[in-house]
């Protein structure tokens, strides 16, 4: 079942030279591929559409600041099951308690700057690509 994700590699992973990486280990995932791809400063006003349910939560307000810090690469990607495949590339949120092999348990310790985002279901797949890339219908 052939589908396509947003993803965005925030800007921890910019920050520190992990976008060859990351880029890396999803190109390899057999059947995957980018298709739009961009180096972008997230807004206030998208970063408020694409974080809409964590809103008036402790971690909002940080985390917002956090995305807008600097450059981000936001993409989409299609393949087969890439919306559950690039979640489990990812690991879990807690970067701490995500296995060695994902991107979070290799590179990361910081639950807010845990370096990746993917959408979870096919409908946030498809808010999140409306949000950010508007004219790949
Ligand atoms: P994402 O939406 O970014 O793909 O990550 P996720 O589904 O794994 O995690 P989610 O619960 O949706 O949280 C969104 C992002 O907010 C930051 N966060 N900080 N307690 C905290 O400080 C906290 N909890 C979440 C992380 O950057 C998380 O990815
Ligand atoms: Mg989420």
């Amino acid at each position: 079942m052939s589908q396509r994700t947003l993803v965005i590699l925030k800007p921890d992973a910019v920050r520190r030279g992990l976008v060859g990486e990351i880029i890396g280990r999803i190109e390899r995932k057999a059947g995957w591929s980018v298709t739009a791809m961009e180096l972008r400063t997230l807004d206030r006003a998208t970063l408020e559409q694409h974080y809409a349910e964590h809103e008036g939560r402790p971690f909002y307000e940080p985390l917002m600041e956090f995305m807008a810090s600097g450059p981000s690469v936001v993409m989409l990607v299609e393949g087969e099951r890439v919306i559950e495949g690039i979640r489990a590339l990812a690991g879990p949120t807690d970067p701490i308690g995500a296995p060695p092999g994902s991107v979070r348990g290799d590179f990361g310790t910081i639950v807010r700057e845990n370096l990746i985002h993917a959408s979870d279901s096919e409908e946030s797949a498809e808010r999140e690509r409306k949000i950010f890339f508007p004219s790949f219908a």
